[in-house]
C-alpha cells in the first residue's frame, strides 16, 4: 500500500545513516519496525556491525528475530544515533509520540543519544500538535485520581479539548513495559507545547508524556510514491 511504502522508503532512507560501531536506538511501531528490518538486512547480508537498544519488549523480540545483536541502555550507556517512528510532527520537529504505548523508554533512549532521527509518513505532518490524542504515562497507584487532576489542569490551561480516556489492551486497561497505565488527551490542538509538556509532568502520577520537545534533529519523511524528504 502506499502507506507502507512511504514507511519503508523513510525507513530505509534512515537506515543508510546507520554507520559500522554504532550504538543505535531501535524505535517502537510499524514505521519503526521497517527500519529494523533493514538495519537487520544490513547486518546479515552487508556485515554492518552495531548494537541496538531496543525501546520496547516487542521491537527487543523483532530486533532478536533479524539477527541485530542488542543491549540494554544502561549496557550502552550512550547512543550515536535513534531512529523512531512519530504520530505527528509539526515545523519545528517538535513530535507527539506514544500511539504505541512505548513513549517512556522511546523518550529516554532518544535523550540519551547524540542524534535523533524520526522517520513519517507525509500524513503524520501537522501545521500544529495536537489533533493525535497526547498520550500520558500513569502509575496504576490512583490512576483515576491522577486523570481528575489532568481533566483539572486541562481546564486551567484552557485547551479546547479536554477529555482523557485510558488507554485499553482488548477489555482490559493496556499495561506498559514498565507496569503503568497510559491516558490520552483528546485537546485538539495544543497550542503552547513546551508549557503543556512541563505542566503534565508536574502532575503527581504522572511518569511521563508523549510531548517530545526539541528532542528530534531530522525528520526523514517517506511518501506513496517513493518519494523521500530529509528535514534537519
Ligand atoms: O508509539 C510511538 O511513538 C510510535 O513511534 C508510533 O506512534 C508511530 O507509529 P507508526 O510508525 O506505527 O505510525
Amino acid at each position: 500500500s502506499p502507506i507502507d511504502r512511504a514507511k519503508f522508503v523513510a525507513a530505509k532512507r534512515a537506515a543508510d545513516m546507520v554507520e559500522d560501531g554504532m550504538r543505535v536506538g531501535l524505535g517502537t511501531g510499524s514505521t519503526a519496525a521497517w527500519l529494523v528490518r533493514c538495519l537487520g538486512e544490513m547486518v546479515q547480508n552487508d556485515g554492518l556491525r552495531i548494537k541496538g537498544v531496543p525501546t520496547s519488549s516487542r521491537t527487543a523480540e523483532l530486533a532478536r528475530e533479524v539477527g541485530i545483536e542488542i543491549q540494554t541502555l544502561d549496557e550502552a550507556k550512550w547512543l550515536d544515533l535513534t531512529i523512531d517512528g512519530a504520530d505527528e510532527f509539526d515545523r519545528d520537529l517538535n513530535l507527539i509520540k506514544g500511539g504505541g504505548g512505548a513513549l517512556l523508554q522511546e523518550k529516554i533512549v532518544a535523550t540519551a543519544s547524540d542524534r535523533m532521527v524520526v522517520i513519517a509518513d507525509k500524513a503524520k505532518e501537522v501545521e500544529s500538535l495536537g489533533a493525535f490524542p497526547l498520550p500520558v504515562e500513569v502509575i496504576p497507584f490512583g490512576w483515576q485520581t491522577t486523570q481528575a487532576l489532568l481533566e483539572e489542569t486541562l481546564v486551567a490551561m484552557e485547551v479546547m479539548g479536554r477529555k482523557t480516556t485510558l488507554r485499553m489492551n482488548g477489555d482490559a486497561a493496556l499495561v506498559t513495559d514498565e507496569g503503568n497505565h497510559i491516558l490520552d488527551l483528546h485537546l485538539n490542538r495544543i497550542g503552547n507545547v513546551r508549557q503543556m509538556a512541563l505542566v503534565l509532568n508536574q502532575i503527581p502520577g504522572v511518569v511521563e508524556n508523549g510531548l517530545f520537545i526539541d528532542i528530534c534533529d531530522t525528520v526523514v519523511v517517506g511518501y506513496g510514491d517513493g518519494k523521500v524528504e530529509v528535514r534537519d
